[in-house]
């Protein structure tokens, strides 16, 4: 159903986006009005963000190049290391504990935690919560920092190159993010990003094959711009391609979708249609096997050694009901199909 088409449409819309239910006009004239504003609204490109990813994505292919010619081995296994390192921090920290409350993590594995998402550079967790719930809240609107319903440049990087819609900031501001207020490593990652990142990010990272083993030094830069640079598309995949191509099997209402192949690159985070209709599950998933979702072994894993606690999931009763209302017939049963 078109999202502006019906006042019905829109409500039911809104309302399984967990937006106000009780107060289904303002929803529906606020919806109504993002429509309109989509028309007075101009992008403004910001310049410093194309320089700067133009430089990453060119330097990003020269360092993938130095991996085949002349880079150590050893830094190769190093860059390996701290991808996932980057990845749990984001899909393991950023993700399912700050941002969806799925499980509840002690202060050692928070530290981790946020230390691992500082390798990843995607702004300090405050912000990029913040714009992850607005995501859920709002999705496919343009109060979704990366309204999928732009395109496939936008939702992958583009939102990062122009200024935010007005709507993501005024609806935006409707979020609570008391919680992370809460959290002391959250309020001192913030306070001290500006240092921690270069340092976590790039620094150690270029340093340490330099230091340990004798690795050239402009080759252990562009190795890092590899890194990151391949770190941050596989991400976006799951904002680009996890809203555009695969299956629909719990909503088919919404534009976000569950793609095998996104899971594995993302460490378990492409089971978007799953994770949109029900985000406090821990596994992002209902399957709990871990071949394509690497993060809830992760969590399990800690869960074992108790550092981990009150991992959250939903009744498979619950989710076969909510598929047969409104999925597009191909979900997936536990043991008995292959994924596509
Ligand atoms: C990056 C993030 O890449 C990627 C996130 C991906 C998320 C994917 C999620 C999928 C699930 C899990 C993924 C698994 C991954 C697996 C990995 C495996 C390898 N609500 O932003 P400003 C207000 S980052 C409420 O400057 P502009 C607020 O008051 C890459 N309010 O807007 C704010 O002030 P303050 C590296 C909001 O000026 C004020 O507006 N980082 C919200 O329009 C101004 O905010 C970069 O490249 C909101 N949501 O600028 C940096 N947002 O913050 C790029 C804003 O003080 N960013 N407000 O409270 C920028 O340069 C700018 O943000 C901009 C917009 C130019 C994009
Ligand atoms: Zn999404
Ligand atoms: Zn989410």
């Amino acid at each position: 159903p078109n999202l502006f088409g019906n006042s019905a449409a829109l409500y039911l819309e809104a309302s399984q986006q967990g937006v106000s239910a009780e107060k289904p006009k303002t929803v529906i004239t606020s919806y109504l009005a993002a429509g309109k504003s989509e028309q007075k609204y101009k992008w403004k490109i910001v310049w410093r963000n194309v320089i700067a990813f133009v430089y990453l994505h060119i330097g990003a292919l020269y360092g993938l190049y130095l991996f085949f010619n002349g880079a150590k081995g050893l830094t190769i296994i190093w860059n390996i290391l701290l991808a996932c390192a980057a990845a749990v921090g984001i899909t393991a920290g950023a993700h399912r504990l700050w941002c969806h409350r799925a499980y509840k993590a002690k202060w050692p594995l928070r530290m981790i935690l946020m230390i691992f998402q500082t390798i990843a550079f995607q702004n300090h967790l405050y912000e990029w919560v913040r714009d992850h719930r607005v995501h859920h809240k709002f999705t496919d609107t343009d109060a979704d920092p990366h309204n999928a319903k732009r395109g496939f440049f936008f939702s992958h990087m583009g939102w990062l190159l122009v200024r935010k819609h007005p709507d993501v900031i005024a609806k935006g501001a409707s979020v609570d993010m008391s919680d992370l207020d809460e959290d002391p490593i959250v309020v001192w990652q913030k306070r001290l990003y500006i240092i921690l990142m270069p340092i976590f990010s790039f620094l150690l990272p270029a340093w340490v094959p330099c230091y340990f083993w004798g690795e050239n030094g402009m080759y252990s830069w562009y190795a890092t711009l590899f890194r990151y640079t391949a770190s941050l598309n596989l991400t976006w995949l799951v904002n680009s391609a996890a809203h555009i191509y695969g299956t629909r099997p719990y909503d088919d209402t919404i534009s976000a979708t569950d793609n095998f192949r996104v899971a594995l690159g993302a460490f378990g985070e492409g089971w978007h249609n799953y994770h949109h209709i029900f985000p406090w599950d821990y596994k992002a998933a209902e399957l709990g096997d871990y071949k394509a979702n690497f993060t809830t072994a992760f969590i399990d894993f800690f869960a074992k050694i108790g550092w981990a606690y009150d991992l959250k999931t939903v009744p498979t009763e619950l989710i076969e009901k909510r598929a047969a209302r409104t999925g597009d017939g191909t979900r997936i049963k536990r043991d008995t199909e292959e994924y596509a």
